[in-house]
């Protein structure tokens, strides 16, 4: 069928946010500016180089640290009604233990919230997007239970500061990507690479210490400030490849985002079953005299229970699943989901439509509203990769056929999605892929030392969007 053009056929509800989202080490250089100690990011880029793919870092990105009156700029040219990002925890604890702030990064921030504020911007804060400090790593990270008290003290010092302005809070981003792929895998820093135990600890650190934060800016903030907190995971789809392979698929839910919804949107609590069974048995299997995934008493089990105003959502891709029972004993995390998957489009690589499967957003949406009594959401991410045209077709292709998934979902299927983020604000440091995979609907000039940025084909697109209330046919803007 041609996606050229969209029926116009539903329109955002009035209350509907738009947003654009952006991180901390992806866009905002100064890495040893003004007092900023060292995170795992710094680290990692100056120590592995080859570890990304272009050999390059974040240490002067998009230059945001000097440029953010220009990106906020940007901001007000779309209209969006709120903007995304996320604090460079060494800018205002150096060390990352929480004691002398360090003024410069308070006022850095400060000045954000106060030019979004003067613009009618909207501010959702994320606390963490995967720039830990570089000492706490070398305690264990995540791993070391201290790291809840670490993170509390740095979230209370965010709250004092920057509560007044902060409508919404966004305690973590991604515990998958952030435990799976930096302690289990070795895709993101630090890339510890101990699969199967490294990142269980990590996901169960970080839920308490999400709640934790939650607690503390319910008891103590929220009738000040009337914000909202909340965290933010990634959930792609996992469609069965055949009919036999739905519980294979929705165990690979599970494991992949499951495994952190469960814990604070479900009316139970606690991991989900089938996580719980499946690691013990491949834990007794492999030899262990207890199950790889820590277990949480009764009392943390209900502190963490509704922890979030609402979901956090972020989407990118949907993958094939499949039944595959590994009689391997290495300890791995992907061992015990005892399924495999892959990207619907991974036999088309190439192909910038194959990668582009609304359905499997509206399918996600409708997952998530039935197995955990139909939450507010809010997507805080959802985006395209390309290689850097400005007349990106493609991306406006992959935004146009989402959004209308999203309206799909709110009028047919009645889910409660009340916002849209679109990843990313412009072109960044894609950690480990460098600067070859771009996201942006600004281009950025990485080699001009201004970094100049320039709107794409999408960024019209997108402010037609949000100024329509509508998906408007890309003809008619580009
Ligand atoms: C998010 O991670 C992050 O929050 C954000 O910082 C990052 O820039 C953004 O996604 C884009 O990656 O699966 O082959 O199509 C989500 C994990 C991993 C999802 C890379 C998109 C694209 C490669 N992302 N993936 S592929």
């Amino acid at each position: 069928f041609d996606r050229g053009c969209w029926a116009i056929n539903y329109t955002f509800p009035d209350n509907f946010l738009f947003g654009t989202a952006t991180s901390s080490y992806q866009i905002e250089g100064a890495w040893n500016e003004s007092g900023k100690g060292e995170n795992t990011w710094d680290w990692y880029t100056h120590n592995y180089p080859e570890r990304i793919l272009d050999r390059t870092n974040g240490d002067i990105a998009c230059d945001s640290y000097h440029k953010y009156e220009e990106d906020i700029k940007l901001l007000k040219e779309l209209g969006v009604d709120f903007y995304r990002f996320s604090l460079s925890w060494t800018r205002i604890f150096p060390s990352g233990f929480p004691n002398n702030v360090n003024y410069e990064g308070i006022n850095y921030y400060n000045k954000i919230l106060n030019l979004l504020a003067a613009n009618n911007i909207t501010a959702m804060v994320t606390l963490f997007h995967w720039d830990l400090p570089q000492r706490l790593m070398e305690l264990g990270g995540l791993t070391n239970p201290r790291f809840i008290a670490f993170y509390t003290e740095y979230a209370r010092t965010a709250f004092e500061f920057f509560g007044d302005r902060v409508k919404y809070w966004l305690t973590f981003n991604e515990p998958f990507q952030t435990c799976m792929f930096s302690y289990g895998d070795t895709r993101l820093a630090p890339a510890l690479g101990m699969s199967g135990i490294a990142d269980y600890l990590c996901g169960h650190n970080l839920l308490k210490a999400h709640a934790a934060a939650y607690h503390l800016y319910n008891t103590t903030y929220r009738s000040k400030y009337e914000g909202k907190i909340a965290i933010s995971i990634s959930a792609e789809w996992f469609e069965p490849n055949n009919t036999y392979d739905e519980a294979a698929a929705d165990r690979v839910r599970q494991f992949w985002y499951g495994i952190h919804m469960h814990p604070i949107f479900s009316s139970e609590g606690d991991y989900p079953e089938v996580v719980k069974e499946y690691i013990a048995t491949q834990s007794s299997l492999e030899g262990y005299k207890r199950s790889r995934l820590p277990q949480f008493t009764p009392d943390e089990i209900n502190y963490i229970k509704g922890t979030s105003d609402f979901m956090g959502l972020n989407h990118y891709n949907t993958y094939l699943a499949t039944n595959a029972s590994s009689t391997s004993l290495e300890t791995s995390y992907y061992n015990d989901i005892q399924a495999s998957y892959w990207l619907s489009s991974s036999n088309m690589e190439d192909s910038d439509t194959a990668r582009i499967v609304p359905w499997g957003f509206r399918k996600l949406l409708v997952w998530v509203k039935n197995t955990f009594n139909d939450p507010e959401i809010f997507v805080t991410e959802n985006g395209y990769y390309d290689f850097g045209d400005i007349d990106d077709r493609g991306r406006i292709s992959f935004y146009g056929q989402y959004l209308e998934a999203l309206l799909e979902a709110i009028y047919i299927d009645n889910v409660k999605v009340i916002a849209y983020t679109a990843w990313t604000l412009m072109d960044n440091f894609e950690w480990n892929l460098g600067y070859e995979y771009k996201y942006g609907i600004y281009y950025v000039n990485f080699t001009d030392p201004d970094r100049p940025r320039i709107p794409k084909s999408s960024a019209y697109f997108i402010k037609n969007v949000i100024g329509n209330r509508t998906v408007v046919s890309y003809d008619r803007v580009v």
